[in-house]
């Protein structure tokens, strides 16, 4: 069985970071190790919250687990709070490198052309430092351009995308996704790029008339459990598009549901089973 360790915060209550990995990937049947980088009450998308910040321990558990002899099939980073946390991470990936560990970065910071609460354009610089490292990288167009410094785009040409993609794989990792792309009013999906193979990948499916938070958190994650299962990058994002949209219709199906947190719980048992 493959092991992954993921490096982001957890939060209390609203489905987001740590609370969906560990589920999402563990029912891919892929072990989930966590690093949790912070401690909040709940998501930021809330009125408020509490955060207590564990910055101080994780070089301290770095140790332990290079002493330890401990290795990974991937390190997967979402969100980060800090300048700090962004190079203790690239610490991580030095320690831990080895031909077989994918690193994966969701540089988590931004959506609909604004950075979220707290971050700042120096995070974005050092976060775009920090995918040159990785093999995998699954920011949205507002991410995309706060790491490239180009305008957020809110229409545009399926050119504009594969430019924006040829940069973003330029930094350096060999798989770039765009996420939330969307060419008509009734779809969305990720449009891909494989520098290697020199290929572009488009795959979308319906578009819903509403926005959830930690849907970005339950893409990548699922992203990760299908590659980690063997599918192939594209297919792996091709996948977790399929999932993340039933797993909006399921929380839309919910009388109770609230816009802060999606019913991926509903979608684990079909999920294993297509992998
Ligand atoms: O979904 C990304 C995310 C993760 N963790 C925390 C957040 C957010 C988005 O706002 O607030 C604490």
């Amino acid at each position: 069985m493959k092991r992954i360790l993921t490096i982001q915060d957890i939060s209390c209550v609203g489905k987001c970071s740590l609370t969906v990995a560990l589920p999402i990937i563990s029912a891919a049947g892929v072990e989930c190790a966590v690093l949790p980088t912070a401690v909040l009450s709940n998501h930021t998308a809330f009125p408020s919250f509490t955060f207590c910040d564990l910055t101080e321990e994780l070089p301290v558990i770095e140790q332990k687990f290079q002493e330890l002899g401990f290795d990974f099939s991937a390190i997967y980073t979402g969100y980060l709070g800090s300048l700090r946390q962004i190079d203790i991470v690239r610490s991580y990936f030095r320690t831990f490198s080895s031909p077989d560990c994918l690193k994966v970065i969701d540089p988590v910071m931004a959506d609909h052309g604004k950075l979220y609460y707290g971050f700042t354009e120096e995070f974005a610089d050092n976060m775009c430092d920090l995918c040159r490292e990785a093999d995998v990288i699954l920011p949205n167009l507002s991410e995309a351009s706060f790491m490239l410094h180009t305008p957020y785009l809110e229409t545009y040409t399926e050119e504009q995308i594969r430019e924006l993609l040829h940069a973003l794989s330029e930094l350096g990792p060999r798989y770039a996704a765009l996420t939330g792309i969307s060419f008509a009013p009734d779809e969305i999906g990720v449009y891909a790029y494989d520098r290697v193979t020199n290929e572009y990948h488009y795959y979308k499916n319906e578009k819903l008339p509403v926005a959830f938070h930690g849907t970005g958190d339950i893409y990548a994650s699922l992203f990760l459990g299908a590659l980690m299962r063997g599918h192939s990058v594209f297919e792996s994002l091709d996948i977790a598009v399929d999932f993340t949209l039933l797993s909006m219709k399921k929380t839309l199906a919910d009388p109770e549901y609230r816009t802060y947190g999606v019913n991926f719980e509903q979608i684990l048992g079909d999920y294993a089973k297509a992998l």
